[in-house]
């Protein structure tokens, strides 16, 4: 197997610059607000930033929908802020990534507008995926689309130019229309942009649906689903036809070029572990890790996300301990529970009520950065910040949510229903400002911000959990810490037990080089919970706890209502 890399050892944080701090009073977070708060990352021991798109974007989807690839959207500041903020990242240490958003552009970007403007004939018409419209069916009519596939935002996945009478293929909003991956140059000229951010300094990039660039040029219709409006048009887009092709010549013309060893992580919705493992096996030379979907997907119904059901635990451990064995030896896991797209984890597989939020977002942090892999912390996670108290539709902003609301009444669903579902699941849950401090707005802009701070701000806050070493962000510091210094998290092989227990997680990393056994006990309900601990690990030492009175290990052993504790032994 390869040597260790990097980022085997490392934690990335997420910030999604829009919500994250605003330095000129405009309401949207901006490049110089990170720069003045990129000590908080460096306190909690963050070795990477993620950064969520800064280029010049219409926002129909917030920065993925991009119109120049090669520049900085004026609301977030300049390419010298960029410059600035790269400087003042790798000055502490740290390294930055970027969003990789190449399954689709903006229809402002003029790539987009050429493919249209030139119509059928045009040199960049095969740019961009365009068909004519289904034989029979009046053009320009519902069922008269190329397909029947569904967009995730609604909808089908095709607009109609009225010029050309054509229509182009769109998986997301009709403001993202897909690149034709089938054409070179296509592909040629996004390896050019990747090789400039690269030569500019950056570190790596997260790539953005990117299991979903390769279409089956057949397009042909998917299945519709029981009481769906579009087809399932995914046996034909996720991990097509030459996906590991594509990402195998991208490695060679962009990543091989760089002596530096960079960070590849591919968003992939819906990826199973056998392709993940083709992906991350670094004798393929393709990425270094992915972010599979299967364990946020486990409390959804057949309507999907907007079909929320209560998660069985059995069913997560089940799933994440599939991943874990399915990966170990060849491949590399991401770790998360939180990002720009999810609820938020206290409020969705935790416990966000007065008396268990802190200790619950601290169980959920112990588990997952205990896991192997590479976790990824989404800013506000480290404080345990919970779903927002939306009351009303003009509460959103988030285009998935806003289209699903339209197309759900429109059909004639009950609108409370409808809110009673986008309350748990909106990714608007995730984009409520960043909460620094009690004061108005939480710190985050003395202007208006673009959507509510949460008003629990007043008591869950980065500056009041910086003073107390009990809470949310000193234990995520202590685990990053933990990671830092104690091989065994990084390196330990996974073993799960009590697979079948619906309360209690738990697990070993046994890390043979090292001589250390890592025993991971948690403790997923409110109440306590009785349980046997294997032999020889009772009086062990505790080297983290989420409780201020953790008692000696006995065997069994009784954990307090969302105890989660860490033991070692040699
Ligand atoms: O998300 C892709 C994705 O499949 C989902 O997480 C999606 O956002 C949605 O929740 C499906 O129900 C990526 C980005 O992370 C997301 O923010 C973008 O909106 C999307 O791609 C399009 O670029």
């Amino acid at each position: 197997s390869a040597a260790a890399a990097w980022w085997q050892n490392a934690v990335v944080y997420q910030i999604y610059p829009r919500s994250f701090a605003d330095s000129d009073a405009d309401g949207i977070g901006d490049l110089q607000g990170i720069i003045e708060h990129l000590d908080h990352l460096a306190q909690l021991g963050a070795d990477v930033l993620w950064l969520s798109p800064v280029y010049p974007s219409p926002h129909a989807d917030n920065g993925y929908d991009i119109s120049d690839y090669q520049g900085i959207d004026p609301l977030f500041g300049t390419l010298a802020d960029f410059d600035r903020l790269l400087a003042a990242v790798h000055e502490r240490g740290m390294k930055l990534i970027m969003d990789l958003v190449v399954n689709h552009t903006s229809d402002e970007h003029p790539w987009f507008t050429a493919s249209r403007d030139g119509g059928p004939t045009g040199p960049k018409r095969d740019w961009y995926i365009w068909r004519p419209p289904r034989p029979g069916v009046e053009p320009g009519t519902p069922g008269a689309e190329p397909n029947n596939w569904g967009s995730f935002f609604s909808g089908p996945t095709w607009t109609r130019d009225e010029a050309s009478g054509e229509y182009y293929l769109h998986l997301f909003a009709r403001k993202q229309p897909d690149l034709n991956w089938e054409n070179p140059e296509v592909r040629q000229a996004v390896h050019a942009m990747m090789r400039w951010w690269l030569d500019r300094g950056v570190d790596g990039f997260r790539m953005d649906v990117i299991n979903l660039v390769s279409k089956d040029p057949a397009l042909p219709d998917g299945p519709v689903p029981p009481g769906a409006r579009h087809g399932d048009g995914s046996a034909s887009y996720v991990c097509g036809p030459r996906i590991h092709e594509f990402l195998a010549e991208m490695h060679r013309e962009v990543f091989a070029g760089y002596p530096r060893r960079l960070l590849t992580v591919g968003e992939m919705p819906d990826v199973t572990v056998e392709e993940a493992r083709r992906f991350t096996d670094p004798a393929n030379r393709e990425l270094d890790m992915v972010f599979q979907f299967e364990h946020v997907s486990l409390d959804s119904g057949p309507g999907g996300k907007f079909d929320p059901r209560p998660l069985r635990l059995t069913d997560l451990k089940a799933s994440l301990g599939r991943w874990q064995t399915g990966l170990a030896g060849t491949g590399w896991n991401s770790l998360y529970w939180n990002n720009h797209d999810q609820a938020r984890a206290v409020s969705r597989f935790g416990d966000d009520s007065p008396e268990y939020r802190t200790r619950s977002a601290a169980l959920l942090a112990t588990v997952l950065h205990l896991h192997r892999g590479t976790p990824y912390v989404y800013q506000g996670e480290e404080l345990g910040m919970a779903n927002a108290p939306f009351t009303a539709i003009g509460d959103f902003r988030d285009i998935e949510s806003l289209n699903h609301y339209r197309e759900q009444v429109a059909a004639g669903a009950d609108p409370e229903q409808v809110l009673t579902a986008l309350r748990a699941r909106s990714r608007d849950n995730a984009r409520t400002p960043m909460q620094w401090d009690a004061t108005d707005h939480g710190g985050f802009t003395t202007g208006t911000p673009w959507i509510a701070v949460n008003p629990d701000h007043r008591t869950v806050n980065a500056k009041a959990q910086l003073a107390d070493p009990g809470s949310v962000f000193h234990h995520y510091r202590r685990l990053i810490e933990l990671r830092h210094t104690e091989p065994a998290v990084t390196h330990g092989d996974f073993r799960m037990l009590h697979p079948d227990d619906e309360r209690i997680y738990a697990f070993t990393r046994h890390h043979a080089a090292g001589g250390t056994e890592l025993l991971v006990l948690a403790n997923v309900s409110g109440e306590p919970v009785e349980t046997t601990v294997p032999d020889g690990w009772a009086g062990t030492e505790t080297l983290l706890t989420n409780v201020a009175d953790a008692a000696p290990l006995t065997s069994p052993h009784t954990l307090q209502p969302w105890e989660a504790r860490i033991h070692r032994r040699a």
